[in-house]
């Protein structure tokens, strides 16, 4: 049986007998930078396995500490690669390399920097809670040694915070998760028709229409937290399109001729506003929203959005997206945008996610939305055209395999779940198997000899369909840790990293336990073994 670690590791050397983790175990380190990493995979254990161990910082106490943490850089870390593409963090790439020794009487982890340590702590958690629980008993795992490193240097999801609020608790609990997978961005999409969930933006005046929003003290939290686990938030501020939210809280941004109704890509008819460039009043709140985003978001990413300006024309939406891209840069940041914006113009120092790729419509889906769609589709492949002609860095989200509201194919194989099912995920695409949604490469979506140019895997949860956290949860669970993998894998030479869909699918079903322990609700596909 395969190791039930999720993405799995670069290098995995089986040993020969068993690790035993006894009750009371002490997780020894000397770093002090080390002691909320160590502590947090002690709490982990213990919620998760019942059995109880406890960090030891300096020094360990009499005898052999069952598990040691060792900020150290050895010969065998240094011979793996750096990962490919941009760092989320930016002042250079967190080293996120680290080495796992179980032995039959202890266990060394061993890493450069915290963020590595994090790595492979979140490792030896999936190895010990995917076991059957001791119920506060002793805990054997086989021996081994793991060596792993990431592919690509941004791994992300994105979040759809617009059509479905999320409670700062529950967006805690997201980036547990990805935190669990490795993934290091979580990308929130704050903005948008439905909602304006800014506190930037919204008048002074006590009335704040537009529905549920987070406080800067809320946002600050979520940094705060999500960096606790070498996780890098990055805010979109979805511009000029999707603007109606903000438009219905500032009317000054009404131009007379900026509101639109459109048929978007889920084919529905709905209202929509383009910010118009040519209105004073627009760059004033544009300016004033993204620099209050800016002092909540410390990170050196801000993405602008930019995607689906429907109705707007072309030249004044270059003119939008360059100017909000210079704001950007004044504030010291820089910025990040759909692949639509390339219609913009590139230059070096721009980045864009390429999402509008591999789409399959359902059958169901009428003559017209399958033109609109083709023509779309048609339009982003000259956005990537240019991007790659650039050299921009491109982070790759391709709609089919990395978007979760893409519907389940499989019934599920609980049939309490078919209420749900027939509700989450949107109606416009064609579902997709498990093994389908496995079934891709990030070097393949720019195309052939285009895989240099491929700066990271962004996963994305659209909300539409999204009422509560089970159905988030349950659009999340089993096919993001399927993404993460991929990311996290990277491009890599063939054959060492390849994972076939039968062991992923092996190692899938052994995750159910910890999403138990978790209280997350996933959808039990009916080809994996789930115990
Ligand atoms: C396209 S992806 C959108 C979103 C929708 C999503 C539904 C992107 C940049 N725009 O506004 O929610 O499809 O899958």
């Amino acid at each position: 049986m395969s190791l039930p670690v999720i993405p799995a590791p670069v290098r995995f050397d089986r040993g020969a007998g068993q690790f035993t983790l006894r009750p009371g175990a002490r997780v020894a380190f000397a770093a002090a930078e080390v002691a909320p990493i160590a502590e947090r995979f002690c709490a982990e254990v213990t919620r998760r396995t019942g059995l109880r161990a406890t960090p030891a910082d300096g020094d360990p106490g009499p005898g052999e500490p069952a598990v040691r943490i060792e900020l150290a850089a050895g010969a065998d870390l240094a011979a793996l690669p750096p990962p490919q593409g941009i760092s989320p963090g930016g002042d250079g790439p967190a080293d996120e390399r680290y080495s796992l020794a179980i032995e039959d009487d202890r266990v060394v982890l061993r890493a450069a920097e915290p963020a590595g340590a994090a790595r492979g702590l979140a490792t030896f958690v999936q190895i010990l809670a995917a076991r059957p629980s001791p119920g506060g008993g002793e805990l054997r795992v086989p021996c081994g040694r793991i060596l792993d490193a990431p592919g690509y240097a941004w791994r992300g999801l994105s979040l759809d915070l617009a059509r479905a609020f999320f409670t700062p608790g529950e967006v805690r609990r997201v980036i547990d998760l990805i935190a669990l997978y490795k993934l290091n961005v979580l990308h929130l999409h704050l903005t948008d028709d439905q909602a304006w969930r800014l506190p930037a933006g919204r008048p002074a005046s006590g009335r704040e229409p537009g529905g549920a929003c987070y406080s800067a003290e809320d946002l600050r939290a979520l940094v705060g937290y999500a960096a606790d686990r070498f996780v890098t938030i990055v805010p979109e501020i979805d511009m000029p399109g999707h603007a109606l939210a903000l438009a219905g809280i500032r009317p000054e941004l009404d131009s007379g001729r900026n509101q639109v109704e459109v048929s978007s890509v889920p084919g529905h008819r709905h209202r929509a506003v383009w910010l118009d460039p040519q209105l004073p009043a627009t760059f004033e709140v544009v300016s004033e929203v993204l620099a209050d985003a800016a002092a909540i978001f410390p990170g050196q990413y801000m993405h602008i959005g930019g995607d689906e300006p429907y109705g707007m024309p072309r030249d004044l939406y270059a003119s939008f997206v360059d100017r909000a891209r210079r704001l950007v840069r004044s504030l010291g940041r820089r910025p990040l945008g759909w692949q639509e914006t390339a219609r913009a113009g590139l230059g070096p120092d721009d980045v864009i996610q390429y999402w509008l790729a591999g789409i399959a419509l359902a059958a169901s889906s009428p003559p017209q939305v399958r033109a609109q769609i083709d023509a779309e589709l048609a339009a982003s492949r000259r956005d990537v055209e240019a991007a790659v002609a650039a050299s921009v860095p491109v982070i790759v989200s391709p709609a089919r395999h990395c978007y979760l509201d893409v519907p389940y194919a499989e019934p599920s194989a609980d049939p309490a779940q078919a209420d749900r099912q027939a509700r989450v995920g949107l109606p416009l695409y064609e579902p997709i198997t498990l093994a389908e949604s496995f079934d891709w490469e990030p070097a393949w979506v720019l195309g052939a000899g285009r895989a240099a140019h491929v700066a990271g895997v962004e996963a994305a949860i659209w909300a539409e369909t999204i009422s509560g956290f089970g159905d988030l949860s349950f659009l999340l669970l089993p096919r993001l840790p399927g993404i993460a993998h991929k990311a996290w894998a990277g491009p890599g030479a063939p054959g060492s990293r390849a994972v076939t869909w039968a062991d992923h699918g092996d190692r899938l079903a052994r995750h159910g336990r910890l999403w138990e322990q978790d209280d997350l609700e996933y959808f039990r596909a009916p080809t994996l073994n789930w115990l």
